[in-house]
Order: structure tokens, then sequence, then C-alpha cells
């Protein structure tokens, strides 16, 4: 029959089984707006060939800091389809074609990529949602970027930057997250400067425009950046 499902697909041949029903999930497809225009599997949203013709799909970024101001980092799992092994922000995913999750204009978008955060917080680094209350994320601004992963795969997005000061307690999926660390603005520089060490792209590009200016404004001062109707293009 026609029940497409990327768990019997042929070409996700040797990747993890976990990773491969993740694949199944229902990102939500975006026009240049923003505006919702439809849904794709997050296997079909994340296949170059697909991004290459200008599909696009919504995700959100979550910068946590804890409350001596040092950002939660997190390396990918080996067993990630698209960016394995790679250092980034605390987490990243995207919000689902369910109710709750998707919207249409940018009060209801946002609540749904808040709750789609808590979710995921929840899913990769065990943080309980009492822990992350969805009225603690501050929406800062939406990035659309484009990156190759490796050839096949890649990312081509609208992503919400999601700032929280939280202090949480972890429980890692090691299929998710291979280790985490907190860092400070020094120590985040410091891990830039080690050639060993590799970052995802978007993380790449936060770092490289305006997470220290944001950072420095954490305790005050960062309402004037908060809710930034422009998207920026990256
Ligand atoms: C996708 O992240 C979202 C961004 C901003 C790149 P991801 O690949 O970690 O998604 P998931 O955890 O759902 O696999
Ligand atoms: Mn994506």
């Amino acid at each position: 029959g026609n029940h497409h499902s990327a768990t019997r697909d042929n070409d996700m041949a040797g990747y993890d089984e976990e990773q491969i029903k993740l694949m199944d999930e229902v990102c939500i497809v975006l026009d240049d707006d923003d505006k919702p225009i439809g849904s794709a599997s997050k296997k079909v949203c994340h296949l170059m060939e697909n991004i290459d013709r200008g599909l696009l799909h919504r995700a959100f970024s979550v910068f946590l800091f804890d409350s001596k101001d040092r950002l939660l980092l997190q390396q990918r799992a080996t067993e990630k389809i698209t960016f394995p092994d790679m250092w980034t922000n605390t987490c990243c995913s995207h919000p689902l074609g369910i109710p709750g999750e998707t919207g249409s204009d940018l009060t209801e978008s946002i609540q749904g990529v808040r709750r789609a955060a808590v979710r995921k917080l929840y899913q990769e680094l065990g943080i309980k949602a009492e822990q992350v209350p969805i009225d603690d994320f501050k929406f800062l601004t939406r990035i659309h970027y484009k990156s190759p992963s490796d050839g096949k795969w890649g990312e081509h997005e609208i992503d919400y930057i999601l700032f929280i000061k939280a202090d949480v307690d972890l429980d890692v999926n090691p299929n998710e997250v291979r280790d985490t660390c907190f860092v400070s603005q020094d120590d985040l520089r410091t891990m830039f400067q080690d050639k060993s060490l590799k970052f995802t792209p978007w993380f790449k590009l936060i770092c490289e425009s305006m997470l220290y200016e944001w950072w420095d404004h954490l305790n005050s001062g960062l309402d004037k950046y908060m809710g930034e109707k422009e998207i920026r293009r990256m």
C-alpha cells in the first residue's frame, strides 16, 4: 500500500532504529514569511533534494542558562541522522503539526514552539516540565537559514530562538545526547578555539551574530531584544 513510513525505507538502512522512527514526525511546512502552508515528515523536510527545491520548515532553538548565567550545551549523539557528534545549544527540534504546537500568527506560533521546547527538553535531557515553566521561555527572534549536513541530509528552517533561565536536573537520553556541559562566555570562546570540537552550523551562526550580546543582557535589558517581528535571514 501507500502507507509511507521512514521505518520501512531502504534509504534509511544503517541508521539507528529510534532515530529512524522519529523521522516519521510531522513537521510544519512554511512559506518564506513563516506562514504554515502544509506539513511533511521530518524525513522529507531534511532531505537535501527537497531543500534544494525550497522546502522550508519550522524549528526552535533553546538556550538554557543556570543561575550563574552559564549556558547548557549538548553534544549530539552519534545516533543522530543529521549533525551527529556536534556540540550545540541546549536543545533544538521542531514544533509538530499537532494541535497546540502549530500556529499561524506569531503569538500562537510562539506558544507552539514553547510547548514543543518543554516536550523535547524532557525527551532529550530529562528536564521535568515543572523546572521549565512555559511562560519563562523568552522569545527573541526568528532565524531563516539553510545548511547541508552530509550531502544527503540538511536543514532549511525558520528557527525560533528561546532563552530560559532555570536551574535544572538532567537525566540525559543517550540516544539523543552524547555529552553536556555548562559554559561561561569565556569557556565557550575557548571551546571554539579547539579544532577537535565540531559545532552545528546554526549554533555557529547564532554565536557569530547575537548570542554574546543577548547573553550580556540576560538579567537586565533583554526586553529590548525580545519579540522581534522581523525574520533574520542568514
Ligand atoms: C532541529 O534540531 C532544529 C534545529 C534548530 C536545527 P534536531 O536535529 O536536534 O531535531 P530533533 O532533536 O527533533 O532530531
Ligand atoms: Mn529541522
